[in-house]
């Protein structure tokens, strides 16, 4: 074991493990082989991913922004090239996202729109799967699992064999946010639930979550919040919450993410693209953390203004793991500010980034971009301790990035 003492070697030895460590993307919404054409890949759905169409609706003024989303796929993608790649240059992070992914899948020209459709024709799904988790150098993923999606519940009850490499989370944000729609929907999946959420319908929402838990293999629960959540307080998403969620999530052992801060539809002409971001009263974690000790929260907040307040209240809470830069602060800049203060105030007891790649090849580029954010955060951290005369080993460094791609997540989680 010996002792690293130099910046450069440490420079070294750092980058090393980030790079050469394989990573568990714990949120993502990429599907495995058998989800069929859920499974979104190659380069024309990277270039109509929603936070390009956001991007191009702002530099044109021929289309509506709903004329633009309903573009069929292939002039979709070609008009997001035009404007985004040809008429002005990629430099955004998004823009620059689909040029990295290209490069590190074996396009080499990426100039050329041709070029780049022909590498990837006549890939099957199981090629191109193993070509991505390859280059990005991913272990496994977790995928985001919706059972009233009718396209999805039709392959999970055909019950196809399971990719290892895939793992399920089941999403229950209709559940918590839109009661009065999914009631209908459980009660013809032959669930006694009651739109007025009578006492009798909680269990009920709880046999209807832990059913498709169980049937998934879900290793949590999740849903997207709004700024405005709140807890406690007498609403049908605090009550299915703490009558039906908590105690399926507790009967199965599993923990629930919170993914806090979204205001959908801001522009809803826009669909996904036109989803924004509020800042959010964090007491509703607190509440939760206290109230349930028993009970693990994952928690990821999209306002730039939570982060500080988040990490100091995953310092309190051992129930509480923080995760991932999400979103609009998957920004090189904000990653790296986040990622540095959770380092400074929890150490390794974080999961600093996950994907939320749709599309498959996104994972190549997310990775590649955060993976020298986290060389730079940790060098400056060992460093401090080297300029004290603790001196990392290699060993040591391997061990704390493990922790940090997917290890200290798995030991939160108990797998
Ligand atoms: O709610 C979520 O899981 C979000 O990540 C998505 O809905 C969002 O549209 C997205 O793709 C963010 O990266
Ligand atoms: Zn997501």
């Amino acid at each position: 074991m010996s002792e690293i003492r130099t910046p450069a070697a440490l420079e070294a030895t750092v980058r090393a493990c980030v790079e050469g460590t394989a990573v568990l993307d714990i949120h993502t919404h990429i599907y495995e082989e058998a989800f069929g054409p859920l499974l979104l890949r190659g380069p024309e759905e990277l270039l109509i991913y929603h936070y390009l169409q956001a991007e191009t609706n702002r530099v044109i003024d021929d289309l509506t922004p709903e004329a633009l989303v309903a573009l069929p796929k292939e002039a979709a993608a070609r008009r997001v090239w035009r404007e985004l790649y040809e008429a002005r240059s990629p430099l955004s992070e998004a823009a620059r996202g689909v040029i990295t992914a290209l490069r590190r899948l074996g396009v080499t020209d990426v100039r050329s729109y041709e070029a780049i459709l022909a590498r990837f024709a006549g890939l099957s799904a199981a090629e191109h799967i193993d070509l991505v988790l390859r280059a990005a150098n991913v272990r496994a993923v977790i995928m985001t699992n919706d059972p009233l999606n009718p396209s999805e519940a039709e392959v999970w009850m055909a019950g196809r064999k399971r990719d290892p490499r895939f793992y399920a989370a089941l999403r229950i944000d209709p559940v918590l946010l839109d009661w009065r729609a999914t009631c209908d929907r459980l009660a013809a999946a032959g669930y006694a639930v009651d739109r007025d959420l009578t006492t009798a319908t909680y269990p009920e929402i709880a046999r209807f979550l832990t059913d498709w838990a169980r049937r998934m293999g879900a290793v949590y629960m999740a849903v997207s919040l709004p700024n405005t959540f709140a807890m406690p307080e007498d609403s049908p998403t605090a009550r299915i919450l703490t009558h039906a969620v908590l105690p399926a999530c507790r009967e199965l052992g599993i923990p629930l993410a919170m993914m806090i801060g979204v205001r959908r539809r801001v522009v809803p002409e826009l669909r996904d693209a036109g989803d924004g971001v509020g800042r959010a009263d964090l007491s509703a974690v607190a509440h939760l953390c206290r109230e349930y000790p028993r009970q693990k929260f994952l928690l990821t907040v999209l306002s730039r203004e939570n982060q500080h307040e988040a990490v100091v209240l995953a310092r309190k809470f051992r129930n509480l793991h923080l995760f991932g830069c999400w979103w609009f602060t998957n920004n090189p800049s904000i990653v790296e500010e986040i990622t540095r203060e959770r380092l400074e105030m929890l150490g390794t007891s974080f999961t600093p980034q996950h994907s939320d790649a749709r599309v498959l090849d996104q994972l190549a580029y997310k990775w590649a971009h955060f993976r020298p954010i986290l060389v730079k955060a940790l060098c400056e951290k060992y460093g401090y301790l080297m300029d004290e005369g603790w001196y990392p080993t290699e060993e040591e460094i391997e061990r704390d990035v493990r922790l940090l791609l997917g290890g200290e997540f798995e030991r939160f989680v108990g797998r």
